[in-house]
């Protein structure tokens, strides 16, 4: 009981650890003589011509994509071997690091129109992917996603880092899927721009084993630069579904914008003692859907969730908060049913 209220003290309202702003990751590329000689081979697989073979070594190996369709161009440089292709000539990068603490980024120098399959295996040791729609270039300029991006990673053993950042998606769609195995992994998720057309925008991301921390912000607009946060038009989708795995996970989820479509939410914070906060406003405007389910699963877990809802009756929402087994604690808003909690932290907003 001691320890459930020192992580309920932990949560308090306020203790936002994160802005929803990042410093955009910046590619590079090593000089070969300041290195230790870790090697990357970059090939053209013999059987399937449109795909490209990424592999590293048991050392600390450095990968950096960019992509410019607008130029017809892809470039990918790694540990001193580069590679560059026409964009539309490939559909799949497969990239294996595997051992050692390596670091893989992917950015957009122009709009995504040409397809990619991104396939990464992290392999053992502390690694970091980036998958960014920012033109390292420029500041603050974020391509926008025209076509399809399909990307999954594996982070395997060790403390892992995903990092994602997008702007605008303009009828084209974007899928991250992640299994960030064992170890305390990180998911750092950032949405900047509005999602419109026919938009699909899907994570499953995983932490499995390990003291994992998922977190996703779509609150700020830096594409138009306007105040209504991430919008989601008629015909198209966000869908999130974010698991903690086993040990102590923290899952924290926030969404502002005018939603037209659909917003389907789902944290899991599976075994052992989680904290998930979870805050969606739907800004006046809204007439689409939002279903948020958020649950503590096994463990004595923290569950914090508010919807806030200004679309006077519009949008259609439905949420519910489980803690499950265990002895839990909850903070929710009064339009969020909750179920298997014991007692309530802070307190229950009411809305207007
Ligand atoms: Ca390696
Ligand atoms: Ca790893
Ligand atoms: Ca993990
Ligand atoms: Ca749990």
């Amino acid at each position: 009981m001691r320890r459930l209220w020192k992580r309920l003290l932990r949560t308090e309202p306020g203790r936002t650890r994160h802005t929803g702003r990042t410093r955009t990751f910046r590619p590079f590329v090593e000089a070969l003589e300041t290195r230790w000689c870790p090697s990357v081979t970059i090939v053209r697989d013999p059987v399937m011509w449109t795909r490209v073979l990424v592999t590293g070594d048991d050392m600390a190996n450095k990968v950096a994509i960019r992509q410019d369709d607008a130029a017809d161009r892809i470039w990918i440089a790694g540990d001193g071997t580069n590679f560059d292709a026409p964009s539309r000539t490939v559909a799949e990068i497969v990239i294996d690091l595997k051992e050692e603490h390596d670091v893989v980024t992917y950015n957009l120098d122009s709009d995504l129109t040409s397809s990619k399959v991104l396939r990464v295996t992290l392999g053992s040791g502390d690694d970091t992917a980036v998958i960014s729609a920012a033109d390292p270039d420029l500041r603050d300029v974020y391509r926008t996603v025209r076509s399809g991006l399909n990307v999954s990673v594996a982070g395997d053993r060790g403390a892992d880092r995903l990092q994602t950042e997008f702007g605008a998606v303009g009828s084209g769609n974007v899928s991250i899927t992640a299994k960030l195995g064992a170890g305390d992994d990180h998911l750092d998720a950032y949405w900047f721009g509005d999602l419109t057309g026919r938009a699909r925008v899907a994570y499953d991301v995983d932490g499995e084993a390990g003291k994992d921390q998922l977190y996703f912000w779509a609150t700020n607009d830096l594409v138009k630069k306007d105040d209504s946060g991430i919008d989601i038009s008629a015909d198209a989708a966000l869908q999130l579904t974010l698991r903690g795995g086993t040990e102590d996970d923290h899952i924290e989820t926030q969404y502002q914008g005018i939603l037209h479509g659909g917003l389907t939410f789902s944290a899991l914070g599976s075994a052992n003692n989680d904290t998930t906060d979870t805050r969606f406003t739907l800004n006046g405007g809204s007439d689409g859907s939002a279903n948020v389910l958020v649950q503590g699963d096994d463990g004595d877990d923290v569950v914090r969730v508010n919807v806030w809802d200004n679309s006077g009756g519009a949008a259609a929402v439905s949420a519910l908060a489980d803690g499950g087994a265990g002895w839990d604690a909850y903070n929710v808003a009064s339009n969020v049913p909750h179920v298997n909690f014991d007692i309530l932290f802070g307190w229950i907003v009411v809305l207007p």
